[in-house]
């Protein structure tokens, strides 16, 4: 049996149960992190020396950080669309998974919803906030060329491609942010939302978080 650690609200867990969801693997959630603690028991710890969520024990194997999770679970359970054997095919979905994971979530995750949402109004350091927004831009403007001749980022299907950087997308069109005009990246954003696994695990109100630094 499967069993995944973290807290709904997080991101990083986000990505992890959008996959077991599109995978249908049965599960335990155990909520971890924030107010539901956890991360600094000894027990935890032993799991993930780095005290973060989310994690995996999948039958005494335990996976932690997001995208390593990702593969090892497209690679247990997932058919050839999510991890193919052939290396070269492969890389098409790693790369966008690292891109994603070096670029647009460190502008978009860090500097845009930390630094702006979760930022009370008067403690933003706005030019930093402005900066971010508009290297936010750019990345979807990239994904939006890549999108205009294909519905997935490796083409016909969902892959581990689109999930860390489909993952934005639900926050970054709910929060009052200026966004360029991408609409191949709108139509991405809505072939999601017709995913019941991205509905229930990505779209997950995220209100609380205004203005609160603290976890
Ligand atoms: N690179 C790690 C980041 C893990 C991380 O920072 N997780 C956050 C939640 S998104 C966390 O554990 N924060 C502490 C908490 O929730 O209490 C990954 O992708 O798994």
């Amino acid at each position: 049996m499967l069993t995944v650690w973290g807290r709904r609200s997080s991101f990083n867990l986000q990505k992890v149960m959008w996959l077991v969801g599109e995978l249908k693997l049965p599960h335990t959630h155990i909520p971890a992190g924030a107010s539901h603690g956890g991360l600094d028991d000894p027990a935890f710890l032993a799991m993930n020396p780095h005290g973060r969520v989310p994690v995996i024990d999948d039958g005494g194997t335990i996976v932690w950080e997001s995208q390593t999770i990702l593969r090892y679970l497209a690679a247990r359970y997932g058919d050839s669309r999510f991890w193919s054997d052939d290396p070269a095919e492969r890389s098409l979905a790693e790369r966008w998974m690292d891109w994603s994971q070096a670029s647009l979530q460190p502008d978009f995750l860090l500097g845009v919803f930390w630094g702006f949402y979760r930022t009370p109004e008067g403690q933003r350091n706005m030019s930093m906030v402005n900066a971010k927004i508009r290297a936010c831009a750019r990345h979807f403007q990239l994904l939006d060329r890549v999108l205009a001749d294909r519905p997935f980022l490796c083409g016909d299907a969902l892959t581990l491609a689109d999930i860390p950087a489909g993952t934005s997308l639900y926050r970054y069109f709910e929060i009052d942010i200026e966004r360029p005009s991408v609409p191949h990246v709108e139509a991405w954003y809505r072939r999601m939302q017709e995913r019941p696994a991205y509905r229930e695990h990505v779209m997950v109100p995220f209100s609380e978080l205004y203005g609160r630094l603290d976890y």
